[in-house]
């Protein structure tokens, strides 16, 4: 990777598929004059790159004359976001937004919401059923994992070994991410890449578990962490070892405790995505479906590499999550 300039924009991608919305029987059919309501319920409500989602989502709803309330879960758990969705199962707004923290546990409620004649737009995570949702909008995360794959690599000079810290098995981004990276990483015969580890989305996991390895593997030269959380236990745990610099790691999403890890040099590259267009570009399909306007099926939205050197670039630091609206 050129020290200097080096931006790579993955541009997203549009398939549209001329759906028209039937008539709804939530709350509020497309010929209704009432005001429409759209719900958003995040993965996490406190990580800002749900909040950098959220914000741009409500701006958007607001331009358009559209209700919105949003709501996420304290964690990532399937147990704590199931209430969250259920409860919108009573409210039946017209439009819901979801990032369902599981490919699979959430489908019932979700087709039940959907069977209720609520619009599912399916943002960041999805759920295995194609039935689920007239829209998904997410970045392309396995291309996200080959571009932090082949930037770690070169940090790394093409050897040693590297391992991967992610959340936890069964959620369709960082999964995605990981099956991008590892089959990337298979094109460097000199870098071993040791089995994958999950912290539950926690940071102070995500430190310890580097730790252990560093013991167990000295020769360790690379980490690639699969969100922010993962990110900032990651460089927690090699500030704490004195590593910093030394094992190379690159990890995903841009939020605050993260550029300052890229600053400080601990994190190496940091692969943005754009919760911001994710969460405009739902409600304007929502907007579309409960119009009974052709509606895209699927939206890929754009990443960014961030790297010291080029986080001063506009065009960069537009990118960088936001901690409140
Ligand atoms: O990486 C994002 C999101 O894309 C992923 O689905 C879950 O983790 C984040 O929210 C970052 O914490």
């Amino acid at each position: 990777m050129s020290k200097r300039r080096t931006v790579l924009v993955v541009a997203g991608a549009a398939l549209v598929l001329a759906t028209t919305a039937a008539c709804s029987s939530s709350a509020n059919g497309p010929g209704s004059t009432a005001q429409k309501k759209i719900t958003l319920i995040t993965g996490v409500k406190s990580d800002p790159f749900y909040i950098t989602m959220t914000c741009a989502a409500q701006a958007e709803a607001k331009a358009r004359g559209l209700a919105f309330t949003a709501d996420g879960s304290a964690q990532w758990d399937v147990s704590v976001q199931r209430p969250l969705i259920d409860s919108v199962a009573a409210a039946r707004p017209d439009g819901l937004m979801v990032s369902p923290v599981d490919t699979e546990a959430l489908t019932p409620s979700l087709k039940q919401i959907q069977s209720s004649g609520t619009k599912i737009a399916l943002v960041d995570t999805s759920v295995t059923d194609p039935s689920v949702g007239i829209t998904r909008i997410s970045s392309d995360n396995e291309k996200g994992g080959q571009v932090a794959a082949d930037a770690l690599a070169q940090q790394m000079g093409e050897r040693g070994s590297v391992i991967v810290i992610s959340v936890k098995p069964g959620i369709s981004t960082t999964d995605a991410r990981i099956k991008g990276f590892t089959e990337e990483m298979a094109k460097y015969p000199n870098i071993k890449v040791l089995p994958t580890l999950y912290d539950n989305d926690l940071p102070a996991t995500a430190a310890s578990q580097i730790q252990s390895t560093l013991a167990a593997h000295p020769d360790l030269g690379g980490v690639f962490a699969g969100n922010t959380n993962t990110g900032q236990g990651v460089a927690t745990g090699l500030s704490q070892a004195g590593k910093q610099g030394q094992v190379k790691v690159a990890a995903f999403d841009a939020e605050p405790d993260e550029i300052t890890a890229l600053k400080n040099g601990t994190l190496q590259v940091l692969v943005a995505q754009d919760p911001a267009a994710i969460g405009t570009q739902a409600v304007d399909q929502l907007a579309a479906a409960l119009a009974g306007k052709p509606v895209q099926a699927s939206i890929g939205t754009t990443m960014v590499a961030i790297t010291k050197d080029n986080l001063s670039d506009p065009q960069i630091a537009k990118y960088v999550y936001k901690a409140s609206c």
